[in-house]
């Protein structure tokens, strides 16, 4: 159904529907979709993206649906955020990440479908992981970086409310990415530092 809103904010009650299967929002207004070709630099094994491009064409490594709730205070923005499973070198897929604009605004991501877990991560380094998986909750802090990982092999798919004048700052992310990454060893989801942090 169509947002009302009036001098920028929503005046209306509404609803949505929420495919749990695919993670796709009823009557969304935004699709975002994000391809490897565009997240080379993202993954830390830059080589290994390319090879991976070179073997299996592009790839759609993550897609979000969202409803354009006005991006003011007061307003709560949600969204669908679904991340496919798969792996550059020993890296899983994952979402780009960033802080908030207004660093100190959080967040709440509702795990729906899949298995992975929300890297944290505040600019001085110190991270906390939390799994994400169907019927759990995470809590991002303001300050923290945040990135959704899958670990597993279905979609990971995740419902992230937010304060509607959060914001987006991916700009120190891709400067510098995370200094931590989550890799596949043997078998294990594990936490190494990155070796390409501060040169991405
Ligand atoms: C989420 C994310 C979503 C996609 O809605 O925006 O999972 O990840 P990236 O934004 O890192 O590409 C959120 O954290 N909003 O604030
Ligand atoms: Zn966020």
């Amino acid at each position: 159904m169509e947002l009302r809103v009036e001098n920028g904010r929503i005046v209306y009650p509404f609803s949505v529907g929420f495919n749990s299967a695919n993670g796709e929002l009823d009557d969304f207004d935004t699709h975002i979709e994000r391809y490897l070709s565009k997240l080379i630099n993202v993954f830390a094994d830059a080589d290994a993206a390319w090879q991976y491009l070179r073997d299996n064409g592009d790839k759609l490594i993550y897609e979000v649906y969202e409803k354009n709730i006005p991006e003011v205070d007061g307003e709560i923005r949600f969204c669908s955020s679904i991340t496919y499973p798969g792996k550059i070198g020993d890296e899983y897929f994952m979402t780009k990440g960033h802080f908030h604009s207004r660093p100190d605004t959080a967040e709440l991501y509702y795990c729906i479908r899949g298995k992975g877990c929300m890297l944290m991560e505040k600019k001085d380094g110190r991270y906390v992981l939390e799994q994400m998986y169907p019927g759990r909750a995470v809590y991002v802090p303001g300050h923290y970086a945040h990135r959704s990982i899958n670990i597993g092999d279905e979609p990971l798919i995740s419902l992230p409310v937010y304060p509607g004048n959060a914001g987006h700052d991916y700009g120190t992310i891709e400067d510098s990415g995370f200094k931590h990454l989550v890799v596949d060893r043997n078998g294990k989801p594990t936490v190494i530092e990155n070796p390409e942090y501060g040169r991405m």
